[in-house]
């Protein structure tokens, strides 16, 4: 068995892969939003609405930075991972940290519940804001620096949209040589 972990970028809507976990870009409220988060939260229905309103109440929603984990409702995937990343202002806001947080700490949340397929949208490059080529350099170098350490975390695809967040990708994902890890690019 081929024991290399892989990362797949993919062009495409994130809500239609079948994996075992999908990251959302979600608030801090963890209500629901606009962009990916309005598309997520309408797929996915009401029992994965009344699980993020249970975590509104418990737990105040989410800081900026950090994730949390409902079940994924009627989406093709076991958990969604609602992922609070920071909305960029002008770069001197801990935005590349925060950014980088909460890529980490969407994974950590994923290997917990013992997740092997995790999809990643560009987080923070909507709504939010956040500098394309930086979110990508950010969003790639945090993965694959944090990759090796999980245990069941072996396969991660980041989804994006758009054509500019593709080239990022593809043009930063093409450059990586790592013997341990298996990189698929799909052409669009
Ligand atoms: N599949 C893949 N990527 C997508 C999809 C999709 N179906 N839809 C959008 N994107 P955004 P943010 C991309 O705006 O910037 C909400 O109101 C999109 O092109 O969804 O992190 C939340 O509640 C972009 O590259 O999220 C927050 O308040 C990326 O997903 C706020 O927006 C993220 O875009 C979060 O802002």
């Amino acid at each position: 068995m081929n024991k290399r972990k892989q990362v797949t970028l993919i062009r495409g809507d994130i809500t239609k892969l079948a994996v075992d976990a999908i990251v959302t870009s979600a608030n801090k409220s963890l209500l629901g939003g606009g962009g990916l988060d309005y598309v997520i939260h309408k797929k996915a229905g009401m029992l994965m609405k009344q699980a993020c309103i249970e975590l509104n109440k418990r737990k105040g929603g989410c800081p900026t930075g950090q994730a949390e984990v409902t079940i994924a409702g009627d989406l093709p995937a076991q958990y969604i991972i609602h992922a609070v990343g920071p909305r960029w202002l002008d770069g001197q806001h801990n935005e590349a940290d925060l950014l980088c947080s909460v890529y980490s700490n969407a994974l950590s949340k994923a290997d917990e519940m013992k997740v092997q397929t995790i999809s990643f949208p560009s987080i923070s490059t909507g709504v939010y804001g956040f500098p394309k080529q930086l979110a990508g350099e950010i969003a790639i170098g945090t993965v694959l620096s944090t990759l090796p350490h999980y245990s069941f975390v072996g396969h991660v695809l980041f989804v994006v949209q758009d054509s500019e967040n593709y080239q990022v990708y593809q043009d930063l994902l093409s450059k990586i040589v790592d013997e341990n890890l298996i990189i698929n690019i799909e052409e669009t």
